[in-house]
């Protein structure tokens, strides 16, 4: 397929490779210039990525970046063509693709969110995990795609029910994460040989892939970003922005909110969101280490 992709940032670039790797004619841009994938042609301008595409395909920060690349000045959307397909990995805010997705309707082209679970390491091996809004007939015709960067699609309902469920799924993982990040601070303070304390948690109820994928990265002090702190904020703000549009409380969410606020403010905010755990050491005046002993 003809394929415009546009972001070539931490999972973009990879997203893009694989697309080109399964034999799809792609076109990338990134708004910063230096960017780019071997064996796709590289625009100037979103636009210009998009002309004779047959599928637009987007993975950029937020929801302004979103619209930035669509409507903006270059913007894909004044090269729009009827049966057109236009995709979203971005996670950005439900009601605003919901928006999208109308005004391009206007010119014959269906809007579908797609995004994905997995960090870096997904997107580089083509393993994600797509939640998708969309409707069928548009998604069979993604198929091919979906294949090529991932390994499992999720259809969650029509347009914006793949962003809405994002914003659960991230939800999850930063109350997950945070709970783990809390018992090794405690732990650490009580003399508790993380080394010992991990196996237990993964044979016991507590178990969970969020403590076997980070726990190694935190084991060797490793906080380069598979999914920046920043964009964890975002999706974490996004989430409560949708619960207070829908009149739900989450004192959980807010608490771990304002964690991620001051490690960004701290300047954390481009590491991985596992460093969260490092103002929580710091708080403690503890670092969580094998083999540490008690108050070290
Ligand atoms: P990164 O590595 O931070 O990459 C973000 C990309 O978005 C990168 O290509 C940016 O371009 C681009 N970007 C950011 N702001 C804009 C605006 N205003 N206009 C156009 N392009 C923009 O993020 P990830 O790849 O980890 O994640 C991407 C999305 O997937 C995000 O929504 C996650 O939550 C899930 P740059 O290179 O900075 O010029």
């Amino acid at each position: 397929m003809r394929v415009a992709f546009l972001g070539l940032g931490i999972m973009g670039r990879w997203m893009a490779t694989n697309l080109v790797k399964a034999g799809h004619e792609v076109a990338v841009w990134n708004r910063s210039p230096g960017k780019e994938v071997q064996g796709a042609r590289t625009a100037s301008s979103p636009g210009g990525a998009a002309l004779d595409a047959e599928v637009l395909w987007m993975c950029v920060s937020d929801t302004k970046a979103v619209e930035n690349v669509l409507f903006g000045p270059g913007g894909a959307a004044h090269v729009l063509k009827q049966g057109m397909i236009i995709a979203d990995s971005s996670t950005i805010s439900p009601s605003a693709t919901v928006r999208f997705a109308e005004r391009v309707k206007t010119s014959g082209v269906s809007y579908v969110d797609a995004p994905m679970t997995g960090s870096k390491v997904a997107a580089e091996s083509g393993q994600l995990i797509f939640m998708v809004g969309g409707d069928e007939a548009t998604l069979a015709r993604l198929r091919p795609l979906f294949e090529a960067m991932g390994k499992q699609t999720f259809h969650m309902g029509p347009t914006g029910k793949g962003q809405s469920t994002k914003l659960v799924m991230n939800l999850q993982i930063a109350l997950i994460y945070e709970g783990f990040a809390e018992a090794l601070t405690l732990g650490a303070k009580l003399g508790v040989d993380i080394e010992k304390l991990l196996p237990l948690v993964q044979a016991s109820m507590v178990k969970s892939g969020v403590v076997e994928y980070k726990a190694p990265f935190i084991l060797q002090r490793d906080f380069s970003p598979n999914f920046p702190l920043r964009l964890m904020l975002k999706d974490i703000r996004l989430a409560l922005d949708a619960a207070k549009e829908s009149r739900v409380r989450l004192p959980g969410l807010e608490a771990v909110e304002e964690v991620y606020d001051v490690a960004a403010e701290e300047g954390h905010g481009d590491l991985d969101y596992a460093a969260t755990l490092t103002l929580l050491e710091k708080w403690a005046g503890v670092e969580v280490k094998a083999g540490a002993k008690a108050g070290a």
